[in-house]
């Protein structure tokens, strides 16, 4: 994937002129002639990316105030838009005519069939002194009012026509991770993100509401929040979008008439705060509450007694338990039951081949044909509950171009660091407006500038080297350090080659910058939302900077046989990778993979590559014993359960040997186990699980003494979930768990952690 520096977009720039000058010599007005990305030097930047966008020869300068005509027939929403865009026309000459309405609506008549005969499409035009926004419905002219705004940001703007309209019917975002749910003023920032950026639906169903979920979902909301949740409707109503309200009762519901109208009750409440939307989240749960044929006959009953009922609320939305092929039943009876017994309005949410994947046209076709609709995707990116040690601020890329025709809608589950997650859904807004002309780099540059203009090559940087998940449960990774891999890989292989490499100075200029963005980042006063929610990132991207400008000394010491200069680099390098390694144990500990981690797929392995070979070479030379590594213990995770194979294990304040949280549902299968290795006999205090399940007669524990003979241990329980094994200091060199009931168990993997003794 390409990342243009600045060079290429320059040089890009001069090719698009040249292009331009060239297309709009063949192009007159009446000449409607596709033109999606029409990029001209002083051209506005529209995002999402116009369908048809054509500019003509003049350009203008802005007006100073507008006067307006066809007010009185749109709806309020946009009149107030449309009236604070300028102010009304008053002494001053320097006064253009605006024109808003909707098809059939007199003001527009004049360009009746210029306007998109598609739902939420709008036609614009900026010529001689007048403009015209006429939408095909009221959400058009919205999105036309949109446009305009961004047009008007400029000082001098070109006469354009553009006809735009959105590819996939329902865009925006689902609010469905594990983790700290998004504050309310932040609610209220984002939403009018989402509307400025043509999303119309925002689904609310953050895991870790209790009111949404277990144990909570049948009670209505204490006053404060059900305040906060009526304005967030409002809101979102003003920004143009759905909110739509999820509810996620499948952990205890009962399939009961009870249970039935206790979902009813909660939706009517959240009907009386001004909710038009809603959804039924059945993911990440197992047992009874998991069973189609009866999440059927509920979600039927609430669409034909409630949805119906009301006339003005939008068509239900699911979650289904089977939410991708991963996990879909062979037999395909649960998806099939669904495609054919749910009625046909309720819409049916997928998150593709596995929980986190990018999605492609065949995998579509697959899931439309189980489900006998169009799918509406819930993608998982950039969400990073499964990974909280990580940052996905990468590009937007790997989604088929070509599937625009089988969704039903595209929403994306974003990390709980809103304002971080901005990047993405700037990106993902772009390609669900106009999949066909999603340039996913442009975008992704794009959105950088938007979110912050002074510091964007800061930002851009930063961005550049926190994109990959780092290893993980769903094997899901993003480029990362793309620009500067080659270089890297240079400088690498020749150092192991003992050969000089052309691009060492480039490497060590990219690590220079990284501890100027780290800094310039840190005093932002720019955007104090991004700052307050990565601040903590910035100092482990700062001490990754001096790392690798330190390891950049140690390798030109060494190449200069100057041994003072290496040891003194080594003295140094060796504090900065202490300092790193304290900093990730004690920050975001909170977290269900704790620390933080930035840089880990590209530039923390060379690093650490590039000491360790000529530390040892070093040693070799000169009969030292340098040591190469931090005296970190290391542990060994395997497994036979798919789930528990790739999780990460981490080591908490020296003691506590941590395997990270799943939040799906762990099918643990008969006879499978778990094992948790040392890498020599050490001194164990005690073992703890939590499985989500108050019974545990199903596991057997073992402990590895250090002759290597397995033993059996005690796992009594210590309350509710969570049970314990005291090892009083047993010298132990693995643990295992294993299920030994004879059938696969469905279960949690909430908290696991062996407490070893401090080395001291
Ligand atoms: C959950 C979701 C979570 C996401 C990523 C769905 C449908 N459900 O594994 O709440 O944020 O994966 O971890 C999920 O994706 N479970």
């Amino acid at each position: 994937m390409a990342i243009y520096s600045f060079v290429d977009n320059f040089a890009h720039c001069k090719e698009q002129v040249k292009k331009d000058k060239m297309k709009r010599a063949i192009l007159t007005w009446s000449a409607l002639l596709f033109c999606s990305t029409c990029i001209w030097a002083q051209n506005p930047l529209i995002s999402p990316t116009p369908q048809q966008y054509i500019t003509g020869e003049r350009s203008y300068s802005l007006p100073e105030s507008f006067l307006f005509n066809g007010l009185n027939e749109t709806d309020s929403i946009n009149r107030s838009i449309a009236q604070n865009l300028l102010p009304q026309k008053g002494e001053s000459k320097k006064y253009w005519r605006l024109t808003i309405g909707e098809r059939g609506d007199r003001s527009v008549r004049s360009v009746t069939n210029k306007i998109p005969k598609k739902a939420e499409g709008y036609y614009l035009r900026i010529k001689d002194k007048e403009i015209m926004v006429a939408g095909n419905d009221e959400r058009g002219t919205l999105y036309g009012l949109h446009t305009l705004q961004q047009i008007l940001k400029q000082k001098e703007i070109p006469a354009l026509e553009i006809t735009d309209y959105p590819d996939v019917p329902v865009r925006g975002i689902v609010e469905g991770y594990y983790g700290t749910p998004m504050d309310f003023p932040t609610h209220l920032r984002m939403l009018k993100y989402y509307g400025m950026n043509k999303m119309n639906a925002y689904l609310y169903g953050p895991k870790d509401d209790p009111y949404h979920s277990s144990p909570n979902w049948r009670k209505p909301y204490p006053k404060k929040e059900a305040d906060e949740i009526r304005e967030m409707a409002r809101v979102a109503k003003e920004n143009g979008i759905d909110f739509v309200w999820a509810i996620h009762p499948g952990k205890d519901i009962r399939w009961n008439e009870a249970d039935r109208d206790s979902v009813v009750q909660k939706f009517e409440s959240m009907y009386q705060l001004g909710v038009r939307a809603f959804a039924v989240f059945f993911d990440d749960i197992s047992g009874e509450g998991a069973k189609a044929e009866k999440q059927v006959e509920l979600l039927n009953y609430i669409d034909d007694h409630f949805i119906h009922a009301k006339k003005d609320v939008k068509p239900l939305i699911m979650c289904p338990t089977e939410y991708n092929k991963s996990w879909a039943d062979p037999n395909g009876s649960y998806l099939s039951t669904l495609g054919e017994k749910l009625n046909q309005d309720i819409s049916i949410m997928w998150t593709g081949n596995s929980v986190i994947c990018n999605i492609q046209s065949e995998d579509m076709d697959w899931i439309n044909e189980q489900i006998k609709r169009k799918a509406f995707i819930w993608w998982n990116f950039p969400v990073n509950d499964y990974v909280m040690d990580h940052l996905l601020m990468g590009p937007v890329y790997g989604n088929s171009k070509e599937i625009a025709d089988k969704l039903f809608g595209f929403v994306s589950n974003p990390m709980e660091y809103a304002e971080a997650s901005k990047i993405a859904i700037y990106s993902i807004a772009d390609y669900v407006w106009n999949m066909k002309a999603f340039d996913s780099d442009k975008s992704w540059d794009n959105s950088i500038k938007d979110l912050l203009p002074s510091n964007a090559d800061a930002l851009r940087l930063f961005s550049e080297h926190n994109s990959d998940a780092g290893p993980n449960v769903h094997l899901f990774s993003r480029d990362e350090s793309v620009r500067i891999q080659p270089a890297i890989n240079d400088v690498l292989s020749n150092a192991l080659n003992n050969a000089v490499s052309f691009k060492e100075g480039a490497v060590l200029a990219e690590f220079e910058n990284i501890i100027d963005a780290a800094d310039i980042l840190m005093a932002d006063q720019e955007n104090p939302y991004l700052k307050k929610e990565l601040l903590k990132w910035y100092p482990q991207f700062k001490l990754l900077g001096e790392m690798g400008v330190e390891v950049m000394h140690l390798y030109k010491a060494w190449q200069d046989q100057y041994q003072d200069a290496f040891l003194k680099s080594y003295r140094h390098l060796r504090a900065l990778q202490y300092l790193s390694y304290k900093y990730d144990q004690k920050t975001n500990t909170e977290a269900s993979q704790p620390g933080i981690k930035t840089g880990s797929k590209v530039l923390r392995p060379f690093v650490d590559k590039l000491f360790t070979h000529l530390v040892n070479e070093y040693n070799h030379r000169f009969g030292a014993t340098l040591a190469t590594s931090l005296n970190y213990s290391h542990f060994k995770l395997e497994s036979d359960v798919e789930q528990l194979k790739n999780l990460a294990v981490t080591l908490r304040n020296e003691t506590k040997v941590s395997i990270s949280a799943l939040n799906e549902v762990l099918k643990w299968k008969e006879n499978g186990s778990m094992t948790l290795s040392l890498e020599e006999a050490t001194p164990a205090v005690e073992f703890r699980i939590d499985l989500g399940t108050t019974t545990l007669d199903w596991i057997k524990l073992e402990i590895q003494k250090e002759d290597g003979e397995w033993e059996t241990a005690e796992l009594p329980q210590l309350w509710s979930t969570v049970y314990r094994s005291k090892l009083n200091e047993t010298k132990i060199k693995a643990i295992r768990l294993s299920n030994i009931s004879g059938k696969q168990q469905e279960c949690y993997l909430k908290n696991c952690y062996l407490m070893i003794k401090n080395k001291g």
